[in-house]
């Protein structure tokens, strides 16, 4: 039971859910909307198959795939039932995205779809309404396909003024409506699958990592001018980087494999922090780029702009911990969202693969704060599950609840530890389509919304339990979890 006024979480801790764009919206021809990469992304396992190799055919036969971002959950048009049932929870903030391609539906128009900007102004002013104070992120694997076909996504340098104006059109509309923004999703993500950040697939193997760090230059040029309009145009505003944060463990204690865990550590969890927070290319990379044989085309005044626009806090993702071996004929393997490991025989996983590691959640806040002493805010975990509807109707998801309590009590453990934690948002509030499987079995929410792997269902949303648990976790600022 709870012990009163004994919450490790701060006031003024930020609760609440989070969502992109492409996964719930819908209406993806609406609205004067042009297409995006999310919109031309089948369901199921070709979708797996384009995320996790090279290779991207736009002329795949279009009638023979579903597209299960075209119509999301429909939350354009029922944004304001949704809005309501976050209010309900006691949301205190709400982490969204922007779809680009609504404000500039090909990314290269010289003046922004009016109809896309009314939109967000709707849904501010909804959240607005109940004291839900919204965070942006700016770009969640949805750039416009028009830029993709046209410039290789962010294989080009073309693509920098056209983001930077994009971003700038948001500081100007939503001033005054937006406070927290950040500027790409798991921008490190790129690593392990160019395709969903960078727009792109490397040409080959032999390229990739050459290909990868020169779109990821791009964007980081590309964020710190972000960054820097942000401050300029709304200078009571924080804005953040967002990263795929995953500790990476050793199998064993054998040290070239501890070595070879942290080297991992520093090419995926610390390139883009580092770049971020620190404004500047970590040491390693020298090594590692030589090694790699990565030449990057960085041009006058890229280096300046970094250093000079970092970002004031630094949100991440958070689902699993990863165990590494040095020899991949070691293990037995398990699965990720976009990248495998060794299965941890100390863990338990999802139902797709994830091992499942509350502790690793605190081993990455204090990693993270000792190394950039800046806030951090986790704007996603949570549980991808089958749901089961009862006779009666319920949905008790007692697996969430359990998941969810031992990641929150994680982050208030983290919070003892001396790590300044801005807010929680779990992923997927309200079920929506999986970024990785493009389908809806795989669930996250807190509200269940009747729409199957087929497109078939009535849409209508109903509480689960955990709706009424993470209810009173707000309500109690974490005392009772
Ligand atoms: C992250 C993405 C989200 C989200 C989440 C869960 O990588 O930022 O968009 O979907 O993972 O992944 P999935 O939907 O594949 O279960």
């Amino acid at each position: 039971m709870s012990r009163l006024n004994t919450s490790q979480f701060p006031e003024g801790f930020l609760w609440g859910g989070a969502t992109a764009a492409n996964q719930l919206e819908g209406a993806y021809n609406e609205g004067g909307k042009g297409l995006n990469l999310a919109d031309v992304l089948p369901g199921g396992k070709v979708r797996m198959n384009i995320i996790k190799e090279t290779g991207f055919n736009f002329e795949i036969d279009k009638e023979l795939y579903t597209y299960p971002n075209h119509d999301g959950i429909d939350h354009y048009h029922r944004y304001k039932e949704d809005i309501a049932l976050f209010a309900e929870m006691g949301f205190k903030t709400y982490r969204m995205s922007i779809a680009w391609s609504r404000i500039f539906p090909n990314g290269d128009e010289t003046e922004p779809n009016e109809e896309g900007l009314a939109f967000y102004d709707r849904v501010f002013d909804e959240l607005h309404k109940y004291g839900i104070e919204p965070v942006v992120t700016i770009s969640h694997y949805e750039m416009p396909l028009s830029l993709i076909k046209k410039y290789g996504g962010w294989r080009s340098r073309e693509v920098i003024p056209m983001f930077v104006k994009y971003a700038e059109t948001l500081f100007k509309r939503y001033k005054g409506k937006v406070n927290y923004w950040m500027t790409f999703n798991e921008i490190n993500s790129a690593v392990f699958h160019p395709i969903m950040s960078l727009g792109f697939s490397p040409d080959n193997e032999e390229s990739k990592l050459q290909e990868t760090f020169q779109g990821l230059h791009h964007q980081f040029v590309a964020s710190s001018l972000a960054t820097k309009a942000c401050h300029e145009i709304i200078p009571s505003s924080q804005i953040g980087c967002m990263i795929l944060y995953a500790p990476v463990y050793s199998g064993d204690c054998n040290p070239n494999n501890i070595l070879n865990a942290l080297k991992e550590e520093q090419v995926f969890n610390y390139i883009c922090g580092d770049v971020h927070v620190r404004g500047e290319y970590p040491a390693f990379t020298k090594r590692f780029f030589k090694e790699n044989d990565i030449k990057l085309d960085i041009r006058e005044g890229d280096l300046d702009i970094i250093k000079e626009h970092t970002v004031d806090y630094i949100a991440l993702s958070y689902y699993m911990s990863r165990t590494e071996v040095k020899d991949e004929g070691d293990g037995d393997y398990t699965a990720g969202n976009f990248f495998t490991g060794m299965r941890n025989p100390f863990l338990k996983a999802s139902d797709w693969g994830w091992e499942i590691d509350p502790v690793g959640l605190r081993i990455s806040l204090n990693q993270l704060y000792d190394r950039y002493q800046v806030p951090l805010f986790v704007v996603e975990n949570g549980l991808g599950a089958y749901d089961t509807i009862e006779e009666d109707g319920s949905i008790n998801d007692d697996y969430r609840i359990d998941y969810l309590r031992e990641h929150i009590r994680a982050i208030g453990e983290a919070i003892e530890d001396g790590v300044e934690v801005m807010g929680y948002t779990a992923w997927g509030c309200i079920d929506l389509v999986s970024a990785s499987t493009g389908e809806m079995s795989k669930r996250y929410g807190f509200i269940y919304v009747d729409k199957h792997d087929d497109g078939s269902g009535t849409l209508e949303r109903k509480k689960k339990k955990s709706f009424y648990w993470y209810q009173n976790v707000i309500a109690t600022n974490g005392n009772q979890l």
